[in-house]
């Protein structure tokens, strides 16, 4: 466990929530430098809560993390009491997604875990224990000399960690699931800590692949060797837990930050023209990002002349630049309100 944490929680709960562990607060898109927002749980204070593409968790007053104990229960999907994000970023399949927490201690050494799972649907009505996860990348221990780990390579690159989209897969409406799992306590039984996160995208490109997942309660066992692991012992290797990768997942290098072109809050998920045309709805393709009413007017447009994927890709994210490259406040309101407009009365 994390002493540190559990004396400043008792202390004050602005502490608490401003302390250790880790969450994974914000989420950019490469090469647009896109800066979304995730969830943070102090939007629980706000009435009412910013939207955003991380998936909610009110509960983490705490600033918890799931334990093999919770392995088999719904809090390892998407962590402690997680609900569905309510908008989602626009990507292109083979994208770099450049993960961002606001902290994470040195002592938590361990892998980072990135998976995706289809919601043959809208992400914001998925039923997180019907996601069926595939592992698209995954670091553990990347120099056993050094005691170098995945973590540690986080913790060097401003608490940040890069993953890349495969590229062959079907477009749709996706969650990523990420997850650092910190061993200092493994070495007991049920002393691992898994910090799992979740985003909803929605996945523009030209794949067809669509691979086998399993659900997020079937990803660990307590007794798996890379779950309970002594950190303390002498080892030169280390077993990544989970399922194997996807055979055709694809790796993105380790760095700092680039700096944030635009910020934006996301969109609503994506409905294949096809389904859309069966229910006598017009397709509402996502407009992305941009925060002004002209934007919306676009968005509108879009829906009524070009209801078609290829709409995704022309509305990638027009916001305004950050300033100072830092991240601007959330602007949860305006466009989402009207994508989401544009969705009930189409
Ligand atoms: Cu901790």
């Amino acid at each position: 466990m994390h002493s540190l944490s559990t004396v400043v929680a008792a202390v004050a709960v602005f502490a608490a929530r401003a302390s250790a562990h880790g969450i994974a607060t914000a989420m950019v898109h490469w090469p647009d430098g896109t800066f979304y927002h995730g969830y943070d749980p102090s939007y629980q204070y706000q009435n009412p809560p910013p939207v955003v593409i991380g998936w909610g968790i009110p509960n983490d007053l705490t600033n918890t993390f799931i334990s093999p104990s919770g392995y088999a229960t719904p809090d390892i999907v998407c962590h402690l009491g997680a609900t569905p994000a309510g908008i989602a970023a626009p990507v292109n399949a083979g994208d770099v997604l450049e993960i961002q927490w606001n902290k994470w201690p040195a002592s938590h050494k361990g892998p980072v875990l990135d998976y995706l799972a289809n919601c043959n649907g809208p992400c914001e009505k998925a039923d997180k224990t019907k996601l069926e996860f595939f592992k698209i990348s995954e670091a553990g221990l990347l120099d056993a000399a050094s005691n170098h780990w995945a973590a540690d390579d986080l913790l060097a690159n401003n608490l940040s960690w890069s993953v890349r989209l495969p590229s062959d897969i079907a477009p749709g409406n996706y969650v990523l699931r990420h997850e650092m799992i910190a061993l200092h306590a493994a070495g007991n039984a049920n002393g691992a800590q898994n910090y799992p996160f979740c985003f909803n995208l929605v996945i523009n490109g030209n794949g067809t692949a669509a691979p086998t997942g399993i659900p997020a309660e079937s990803f660990y066992k307590s007794n798996d060797p890379g779950i309970l692991f002594d950190l303390f012992t002498k080892f030169t290797t280390y077993v990544i837990p989970g399922p194997p990768l996807y055979s055709s997942a694809l790796t993105a290098a380790q760095t700092k930050p680039g700096a944030i072109k635009a910020t934006a809050s996301g969109v609503a998920s994506y409905i294949a023209p096809a389904k859309a045309a069966r229910r006598g709805v017009a397709a509402a393709p996502t407009p992305a990002g941009g925060h002004k009413r002209a934007a919306a007017a676009r968005a509108e447009a879009a829906v009524v002349e070009t209801p078609a994927p290829a709409a995704l890709a022309a509305s990638h994210a027009t916001a305004a630049p950050a300033v100072g490259g830092q991240a601007a406040a959330p602007e949860p309101t305006t466009l989402v309100t009207a994508v989401l407009k544009v969705k009930r009365s189409a």
